[in-house]
């Protein structure tokens, strides 16, 4: 897959300004169909067996989340790893080297519920805002099918940091946003364009109301230099031993799980 694009110092300064940027045509629609066959069959193995959906709580209703799927697919493997989507990560954050976090898939089903309002760093025990999700839809996303919405300028703020993705996070998020004169952006998706958005940026998804699903592939970039948090809390340390086993707190995030991907070797 090859990718060209190269985000300058526009697109840099709009996305620290505002904590996401949308960009288009960056990767070819036929890379992607490709690539979603393959992504699917994996899928198809390992999802986990689910209740219905009016069986699920909120979080269970948005999405079905399959994490470091790089590890379990060559295909994948090659997605994850391309340099040209990490150069994008490094070009848009302003450092000169990106390693990875983790990939997850995200899949909303027909009917699958919203997204709430959340920001993803809480999970995170990291010791950086140099953080960013690349969020790649695998086929159009119209705003009906849950594309991703955000509030600009939320990613330098404090508030509701200790909030999961939960109803909580929901309400206080919507209220907040709503009341503090944020502007919301919430784009539809052509097959081919992706987003970019901080750790701490304030975002949510719509419901998926098409008799399809949408199926999104996200990768997790990090700045090759981040330490972990000093005192990461008990949620960030399931994430730490998820995705960066066995380093101490204050310890460079450098396992097998987090190789550099820009610049590549
Ligand atoms: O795809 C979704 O519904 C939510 C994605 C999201 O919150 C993220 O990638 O951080």
């Amino acid at each position: 897959m090859q990718i060209n694009t190269v985000p300058g110092e526009k697109e840099r300064i709009q996305y620290q300004k505002n904590g996401f940027i949308h960009l288009s045509h960056i990767i070819k629609p036929d890379d992607l169909t490709t690539f979603k066959k393959d992504l699917r069959v994996l899928m198809d193995e390992l999802e986990p067996e689910r209740p219905p959906l009016e069986e699920r709580d909120t979080y269970g209703r948005a999405f079905t989340q399959v994490t470091n799927l790089w590890q379990q697919s060559d295909v994948v493997r090659d997605f994850v790893f391309n340099e040209g989507l990490a150069r994008i990560a490094a070009a848009i954050m302003g450092v000169d080297s990106v390693r990875l976090y983790h990939d997850q898939a995200l899949f909303k089903e027909p009917g699958g519920g919203p997204t709430p309002w959340h920001v993803d760093q809480v999970y995170w025990p990291l010791d950086t805002n140099n953080t960013c999700t690349l969020w790649i839809p695998l086929q159009d996303v119209p705003l009906e099918m849950g594309a991703l919405g955000f509030a600009a300028g939320t990613h330098t703020k404090q508030e509701g940091r200790d909030l999961l993705i939960s109803d909580e996070s929901e309400t206080f998020y919507s209220d907040w946003v709503g009341n503090s004169g944020f502007s919301l952006s919430q784009d539809a998706f052509e097959l081919g364009d992706i987003s970019i958005h901080n750790g701490w940026t304030v975002h949510f998804a719509g419901s998926n109301r098409s008799a399809k699903p949408r199926e999104v592939m996200t990768i997790i970039y990090m700045d090759a230099e981040t330490r972990l948090l000093k005192k990461p809390s008990d949620t960030q340390l399931v994430d730490r031993d998820a995705f960066i086993p066995g380093v101490k707190p204050g310890g460079l995030a450098d396992t097998h799980l987090n190789p550099i991907l820009y610049p590549g070797k």
